[in-house]
């Protein structure tokens, strides 16, 4: 891109996030996502901080202001009243001050707000806003291994689908077979409203996410018991190690602002981690798989899940396969990364999550790639996401051969990310 070029598609991208920007928080997108999501949030404040330091602090405290009192943050903040998205807040039913879902999303906000603080050229503001939310941060990590790692393994199990930012993955459809349907409330979808049916989630699977719902919220949302109670319980490879890298950056962060029981709390988080993962390695595939703790198998399904660890600190051996993965997928694909491989006949090039490319997920694999000494394939993702926003605008995921853009349109998270990869 010209130097020209760059600053039109970076001022374009500032119109998509100051569209969907209401005062404290930002949505994803209009009509689709009209409240604020929790990793949307996490994510697109890297972009706000480019235009406005103290907007982009202000994002992440706003969701952190929805915290639980035993740590979790949730998913969804149901700030104000829509009937646009279901299920809203007469679904969930969790009984908090502002309603909010009673799940959670993947842990970004660590490595958000680190990379804020190391950026700000406002050292006294990020200095003052990161101290006051390192503990709250903290709180989450640490609500995270105890409620979702109950035997202390080191890796955490998501208890929905919506948990791991990757709804319709076909990582869970095996799981999900376990799922009962019986007693669902009816409803409405609202989300084939404002999409196309073809590119979302089936009535089957909407059936068990809201069988999940509703299985929780006759346990009072007590995560004391969620997990043990769920039949549905992955470890994600990407969730864990989003969380892994949100440790490490609050570890760091921590010892930069002189908190040493944050620092060390979050580092032997990340050291028992990271050994645990080597359990979810699969030499067959080049990449991480999930596993399904109700059975303690691998789940055969080669997911950008399993690319995303390249995120966090694994072994310089397993980046190095992965970034392999992820070339091998190029030269199947004319848009890096699906987030599924073409190869297998479960791949669906439209789908969501079943093989779309997806650039908040683009970001964080290139960004440890890059950092791993892999920079050609890092350059690479970065490459196919400026291409895909030129060719197809700031869409919520793209056609990884067509590069078609799909879901809800000007999309706030993609903004966030085309001005990350610019800047
Ligand atoms: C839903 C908002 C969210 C993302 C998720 C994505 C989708 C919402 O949209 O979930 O109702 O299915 O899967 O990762 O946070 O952008």
């Amino acid at each position: 891109m010209t130097s020209l070029a760059v600053d039109e598609t970076i001022a374009r991208a500032i119109e998509v996030l100051k569209e969907n920007d209401h005062g404290a928080y930002t949505i994803p997108t209009k009509g689709l996502y009209p409240f604020q999501w929790n990793w949307d949030s996490c994510l697109t404040a890297l972009g706000l901080a480019h235009y406005d330091e103290a907007r982009a602090w202000t994002e992440i405290e706003t969701l952190f202001a929805h915290q639980w009192p035993d740590g979790m943050v949730p998913h969804i903040v149901f700030h104000v009243w829509s009937d646009g998205y279901f299920p809203g807040p007469e679904v969930w039913q969790t009984g908090r001050p502002t309603a909010t879902s009673g799940i959670t999303q993947p842990a970004v906000a660590g490595f958000a707000v680190r990379r804020l603080f190391d950026r700000a050229k406002d050292k006294k503001l990020a200095s003052e806003r990161a101290r006051a939310l390192l503990p709250k941060i903290d709180a989450w990590h640490r609500w995270f291994y105890e409620s979702r790692d109950p035997k202390g393994v080191g890796l955490v199990a998501i208890i929905h689908p919506w948990e791991s930012g990757r709804d319709n993955s076909i990582d869970w459809d095996d799981a999900f077979e376990r799922v009962p349907t019986e007693g669902v409330e009816p409803y409405t979808r609202r989300d084939t409203l404002h999409a196309d049916p073809a590119h979302r989630p089936t009535r089957e699977q909407y059936d068990r996410y809201l069988w999940l719902v509703q299985h929780f919220r006759a346990l009072g949302w007590d995560n004391a018991r969620l997990h043990d109670a769920s039949p549905f319980q992955i470890v994600d490879p990407g969730f864990n190690s989003i969380l892994i890298r949100a440790s490490s950056d609050l570890a760091d962060l921590a010892e930069a602002l002189g908190e040493k029981e944050i620092a060390s709390a979050n580092r032997a988080r990340v050291e028992k981690g990271l050994a645990a993962m080597e359990q979810l390695w699969s030499e067959a595939h080049g990449q991480y798989l999930c596993l399904d703790r109700t059975t303690g198998k691998l789940v055969d399904s080669a997911s950008v899940g399993g690319i995303l660890p390249a995120f966090a600190a694994i072994p310089a051996a397993r980046v190095a396969s992965v970034a392999t993965t992820v070339e091998r997928l190029a030269g199947k694909a004319r848009f890096v990364v699906p987030s599924h491989d073409p190869d297998d006949p479960r791949f669906d090039a439209k789908r969501y999550w079943r093989g779309p490319v997806w650039l908040v997920v683009n970001y964080m694999i290139a960004d440890g790639l890059a950092a791993a000494g892999h920079g050609a394939v890092a350059r690479r993702i970065t490459q196919s996401s400026l291409d895909l926003i030129t060719e197809s605008g700031f869409a919520e995921y793209y056609d990884p051969h067509t590069g078609e853009p799909l879901g809800g349109g000007r999309f706030t998270w993609t903004a966030a990310m085309v001005i990350e990869f610019l800047k």
